[in-house]
């Protein structure tokens, strides 16, 4: 009797446990200040990609799966040489902040670039794209945009050579303030 009881508590511990879990999956590694960017941005306009932007090329894989926010559906980015995915943040949402990268399926900790593009395609800078080896189903990484408040319309992710990783989404800490009136 007592053993039983013991044991119907552990679980109800178990499914509370579980529970935790499972409310807690996904707010990890989000800060404060990403949750405000997010409800900002739905105010405000849209802080992530919303069209394949150019030069985007075969090595990447279901490459529309990286525009808008993070829906644990994927782009491939293979490991090939010289493989690039480039996603348009908009006209009227550039970007002028640190961006924040979706990421999932890398299998060793590796760094990359994120290069920051102006609406004709030239660069303004480039970031660090670090990619660790993924605990979990996924992560979330910021990359420093040094240039800001600079506006960027475009930003291309290079691929690295053999390390194949996904891109779920990416989203920009802050876009040129649009005038909702018109
Ligand atoms: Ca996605």
């Amino acid at each position: 009797m007592k053993s039983k009881r013991a044991s119907r508590a552990m679980q109800g511990f178990q499914a509370v446990w579980s529970l935790a879990l499972l409310a807690g999956c996904g707010d990890e590694g989000l800060t404060q200040g990403h949750a405000f960017s997010l409800q900002a941005g739905l105010l405000l306009g849209d802080p992530y990609a919303n069209a394949i932007g150019p030069g985007t090329n075969s090595p990447v894989l279901e490459a529309d799966r990286a525009l808008g926010g993070p829906d644990e559906q994927s782009a491939i980015v293979l490991g090939l040489l010289n493989t690039a995915l480039v996603l348009d943040m908009g006209e009227g949402e550039e970007g002028t902040g640190d961006l924040s990268v979706y990421y999932s399926g890398v299998s060793i900790g590796v760094v990359t670039y994120v290069d920051f593009l102006r609406t004709d395609g030239s660069l303004i800078s480039s970031g660090l794209l670090h990619l660790v080896k993924i605990r979990g189903s996924k992560q979330v990484t910021d990359v420093a945009y040094s240039a800001a408040p600079t506006p960027y319309r475009y930003v291309r992710i290079r691929g690295l050579l053999a390390v194949p990783y996904a891109v779920d989404a990416v989203e920009a800490a802050s876009i040129v303030t649009q005038n909702t009136e018109g």
